[in-house]
């Protein structure tokens, strides 16, 4: 395409819809601080989104895969890893949020109350948290657990980006009936609360839908 040919692309695309050219938003991200109490939470960044999900859903692994590195956020087979709120900037200055998994029950049952409590306040107070990357495992598709914090994001209309991961597990069939599965239950909610929600099939491991995450992320923090 020569420099003039640009003149003729419709003013209102936005840049992220620009196949080919889009920068990863996450790339070059850094980690900026953790947090395992409200007194710790970084001073409010522009933007923040968080990555949420059950326990070992695939979060941390989501996060290094569109930041395009290998341990930026830790990943681990253990489940429960993530045992703080870590904050990573993006070059654009807005914070990517790696939350610690719900759902995971080798902790003791005050330990678990607390940290319930503490990731609450953050999905439901910080007043800069405005978009929400729900990462849940396809073969799972959307559980009563990631309930909660959908309807907290679809209540207050802040857009929500899931990511159906671990796609590789599955073969072309079952991805299929499992996204159908997935959009069904969003339909529950009523055309308008999932008109918020892009669905994107995603893997780590294949790389995949890497691409479709970017350009969300990238429409969010423009
Ligand atoms: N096959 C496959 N495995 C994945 C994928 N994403 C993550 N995993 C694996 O799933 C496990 C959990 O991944 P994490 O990224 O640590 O999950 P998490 O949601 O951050 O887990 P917690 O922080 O414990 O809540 C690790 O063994 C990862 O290698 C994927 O797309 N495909
Ligand atoms: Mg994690």
């Amino acid at each position: 395409m020569q420099p003039n040919d640009l003149r003729e692309l419709p003013e209102e695309k936005p840049p992220a819809q620009t196949a080919g050219q889009l920068i990863p938003p996450l790339l070059e991200a850094v980690f900026v601080t953790g947090a395992a109490q409200w007194a710790q939470l970084p001073p409010l960044a522009p933007i923040e989104i968080a990555f949420a999900g059950r326990s070992n859903a695939g979060k941390s692994s989501a996060i290094n895969a569109l930041a395009r590195r290998a341990r930026l956020a830790f990943a681990s087979r253990t489940p429960g890893r993530t045992q703080q709120i870590n904050f990573f900037q993006m070059r654009c200055g807005a914070y990517a949020v790696d939350l610690p998994g719900y759902g995971y029950a080798a902790v003791t049952r005050q330990t678990k109350n607390v940290w319930q409590d503490f990731l609450w306040r953050y999905v439901t107070e910080r007043q800069t948290l405005t978009a929400l990357v729900l990462v849940a495992d396809i073969r799972r598709g959307i559980t009563d657990m990631d309930r909660p914090v959908l309807e907290v994001f679809l209540r207050s209309s802040r857009p929500v980006l899931l990511l159906a991961t671990k796609s590789d597990k599955l073969n072309l069939q079952e991805r299929r009936r499992a996204l159908a599965d997935i959009d069904r239950t969003l339909r529950e909610y009523g055309d308008g609360c999932a008109a918020g929600v892009t669905v994107v099939e995603f893997s780590a491991t294949a790389r995949r839908g890497i691409e479709a995450a970017d350009k969300v992320i990238a429409g969010w923090v423009a």
